[in-house]
């Protein structure tokens, strides 16, 4: 029964390594790993061809059920090397199958993987037990090839993966509903896996970018004279800041509303977060020289907006566009496009029922 205890582990190992906020560390290194493997086993990708081209003509031996936008989307199966699971990154393979995906119910066959994927987990206590492990995704394939490459954004990375077991299964798999083919195991975000149907895996759409974002609050003094603005976190780093994204009167009650991703010029590698991304931060000002622009030498800052007495800032974040990546952040809950994040350490992302809620008075400075 090593099996279960081996996938927490890598479950444990992934949430070590992207737990929180600060986890971007993680996601500069799966850029390296999420290439290399990628690249490497795009050769294989033959193989990946006829297991394709037999599958659609066989009954049908594994199910998505899609939720969301997955319109346009393609669906791949990736192998997942079992020899990186429990470590510090998980490694992926070859793509076994892709479809492009026509209706939220999706049927494949995929019938028997390569025997190059099958893999027997642990000699010493279940001898003879083959397994391959398969995370299901959707793309948006743009050159049309099947594979999620060159930037291509994920929209969804399933937590719950296809798994084929073939060999000497024993009893006790058996007894947890494993079958001779095709299963399906759900990676818990705590406590061991389970095996669930492998005809109805579940396949949210849990990457695609969130466009909009209101955010504001009740004032805690008088608006008059003061204006909003928000700036990008460059501005904090001593690059030379672009300009702002916002700038407008300040109103009590405030509020600001943010659509569609940030100009290219906004997005930097964020130190704290280890991830490139756009982080913004309101602010408001006293614009003394009535000029509805901040001037240093003339203006002055007033107060942050905070949630919990922590600074906030707006987040965009690419839809990840390598499956380590995506994998991470799907399994963090956090998503891509525009969020709201506290500024500290360890800071959490606050949930959109507070957005409105923020609090820019006194108490609430950068502090530095
Ligand atoms: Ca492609
Ligand atoms: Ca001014």
């Amino acid at each position: 029964m090593r099996l279960l205890p081996l996938l927490s582990f890598a479950l444990l190992a992934c949430d070590s390594a992207s737990g929180d906020t600060s986890g971007g560390a993680d996601t500069a290194d799966s850029a390296t790993s999420g290439d290399t493997s990628d690249t490497s086993e795009t050769g294989e990708t033959g193989e990946t061809g006829e297991t394709g081209d037999t599958g659609a003509e066989g009954p049908a031996d594994l199910g998505f059920q899609l939720e969301g936008g997955w319109e346009g989307s393609t669906l791949t199966l990736t192998w997942v090397d079992p020899s990186s699971l429990g470590t510090e990154s998980l490694n992926f393979g070859g793509v076994l199958l892709s479809e492009d995906v026509s209706q939220a119910e999706t049927l494949i066959h995929a019938g028997r993987p390569p025997e190059s994927d099958l893999q027997e987990l642990n000699p010493e206590e279940t001898p003879g037990m083959l397994m391959a492990l398969y995370v299901p995704a959707l793309h948006l394939d743009v050159d049309g090839d099947g594979l999620p490459q060159n930037g291509e954004s994920f929209m969804a990375v399933g937590m719950t993966w296809a798994v084929y077991v073939t060999g000497v299964i024993p009893a006790e798999f058996t007894q947890l509903g494993v079958v001779d083919g095709w299963n399906a195991v759900v990676i818990a975000k705590e406590g061991d896996p389970q095996f669930a149907d492998a005809m109805t895996i579940p396949l949210p759409v849990n990457l695609a970018p969130n466009l909009e974002l209101t955010a504001g609050g009740d004032l805690g003094f008088d608006p008059d004279g003061a204006r909003l603005m928000v700036i990008s976190g460059q501005a904090f780093t001593g690059e030379s800041p672009v300009g702002p994204l916002v700038d407008q009167a300040l109103t009590d009650p405030w509020e600001v509303a943010l659509s569609g991703p940030p100009a290219a010029d906004r997005f930097y590698l964020i130190q704290n977060m280890g991830i490139m991304g756009a982080l913004e931060v309101p602010l408001s000002y006293d614009d003394a020289n009535h000029s509805g622009a901040f001037e240093e030498a003339s203006d002055s800052l007033l107060f942050a907006a905070c949630s919990d007495a922590v600074p906030v800032g707006f987040l965009w974040l690419p839809p990840p566009s390598d499956l380590y990546s995506a994998f991470g952040i799907a399994r963090m809950g956090v998503g891509s496009g525009w969020m709201a994040v506290q500024l500290a350490e360890g800071g959490s992302i606050v949930p959109p029922s507070l957005l409105t809620e923020l609090v820019m008075d006194q108490t609430c400075g950068l502090g530095g």
